[in-house]
């Protein structure tokens, strides 16, 4: 199988911003497409997203260099490959952009090739893309389906006017995604009425969670305890609780801003407070709790051993900043968000690292999503242990969890 085509157009994400979506087409007439996401608490470490920059259209975030580097550049060299050479592809694209940080291409322009290819050699093969990626990129490894974690009440730059804290998250004891995304659910729509009850708004953030007017971020914890209470299910029992703090958003000048807690603070308060919410509401997972390049905190934090610590602008799924929190000590986690490197074969290789170190992975969706749920079946086929695709609640997040409900029943 071959590639005959390539071909990239401008869609727009959830957030109703300009994203790529390209398709592939094959010699046996396979076609597939993928379209790739946009993060708002991005990393300075991340591979660069190409926007236009012209402010005449989409408020400068238009796509079009980007689509036509996929079109004009990367397509030419592709047509004629054969797809038994996935990772050739990756590097050719790689080799062909030149730079560290993928910003002559674009990160998207890639990926979107990059995601599409794996997809249509799945398709002509006729066999899920999970288990192409199973057998393509890992052999020992074995499908699993991962916890899934539902950031059920949103604050940072997800609900812009509220909570310092990014992400309250819950996450369901069970790796049986229809029992989770029920647990899920159940939870979610409790919280929903108690903040009816309340007269607080159940509008939702960027990721479907509720981003209501409490009085402080440890009241987001209550409200999740106490709903989940009413329905039923336990805080470590049934489910578990984590945030993530994006804490790269409230650094400035050497101090972390906890605006809704009217608290200015250093690294060391920072753990304290961390800590204290640990032992009061039996917070089990950590992700950004510092500023990305914060690594004396990370690793403080680290020795005083929080049950998962997970680096997400920190390491930005590259495996040389992997390697530095491997050496420092600084977490047992990592988020992997394939555009934050923009190949699939660096997202793997990524994945395969942190196996290796012993630390836990969490595939994760952006705040700028689209309807692809080529995350739920890297998750899945790859044996990570979390997926993060946001809330219970609007389709661009359920579409990844609904995939992994098809995977579990067998399609
Ligand atoms: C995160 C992500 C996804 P963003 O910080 O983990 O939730 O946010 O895509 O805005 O970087
Ligand atoms: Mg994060």
């Amino acid at each position: 199988m071959k590639i005959n085509k390539i071909k990239a157009i401008e869609i727009l994400d959830s957030r109703g911003n300009p994203t790529l979506r390209t398709f592939v087409v094959l010699d046996d007439g396979t076609v597939a497409s993928s379209s790739v996401p946009s993060g708002a608490s991005t990393g300075s470490h991340e591979a660069v997203e190409l926007r236009d920059q012209d402010p005449k259209r989409y408020h400068g975030l238009g796509v079009l260099k980007a689509v036509n580097n996929v079109n004009d550049i990367i397509a030419p060299k592709l047509v004629n490959l054969s797809l038994e050479r996935l990772d050739e592809l990756d590097r050719l694209m790689i080799d062909l952009d030149g730079t560290e940080n993928k910003s002559r291409l674009g990160a998207n322009a890639i990926l979107s090739v990059s995601q599409a290819a794996v997809k249509a050699a799945a398709l002509s093969q006729k066999i899920p893309i999970w288990q192409f990626i199973n057998e393509y990129y890992f052999q020992v490894v074995k499908p699993s389906m991962p916890k899934m974690m539902f950031n059920v009440v949103n604050g940072g730059k997800h609900a812009d006017w509220n909570f310092d804290i990014q992400e309250f998250i819950i996450i369901p004891q069970t790796n049986k995604s229809t029992d989770s995304v029920r647990i899920g659910s159940e939870i979610y729509h409790s919280i929903q009425k108690n903040l009816k009850e309340k007269k607080l708004s159940i509008l939702v953030g960027d990721e479907g969670g509720f981003s209501p007017a409490l009085n402080s971020n440890e009241e987001a914890f209550q409200l999740i305890i106490e709903s989940a209470k009413q329905t039923g299910y336990g805080n470590e029992k049934d489910y578990k609780l984590g945030i993530d703090a994006a804490a790269s958003e409230f650094f400035s000048e050497n101090k972390y801003i906890l605006k809704k807690d009217n608290k200015e603070i250093t690294g060391e308060e920072l753990i304290q407070y961390y800590l204290e919410i640990k032992d009061k509401y039996l917070v089990y997972s950590f992700e950004d709790v510092f500023q990305e390049d914060d690594w004396e905190n990370w690793s403080k934090f680290f020795q005083q051993a929080p049950s998962l610590l997970i680096g997400d602008d920190l390491f930005c799924t590259n495996i040389n900043r992997m390697k530095t929190g491997y050496e420092k000590k600084s977490a047992n986690a990592v988020i992997i968000k394939p555009n934050q490197i923009g190949t699939v074969k660096e997202t793997i290789d990524a994945i395969k690292l942190a196996k290796e170190y012993g630390w836990a992975t969490a595939v994760s969706h952006r705040s700028g999503e689209t309807e692809d749920s080529f995350l739920a079946d890297l998750a899945y086929g790859a044996g990570v242990d979390f997926i993060k695709t946001g809330s219970i609640s609007r389709s661009e997040r359920l579409a990844k969890y609904n995939r992994l409900i098809e995977i579990e029943n067998g399609l």
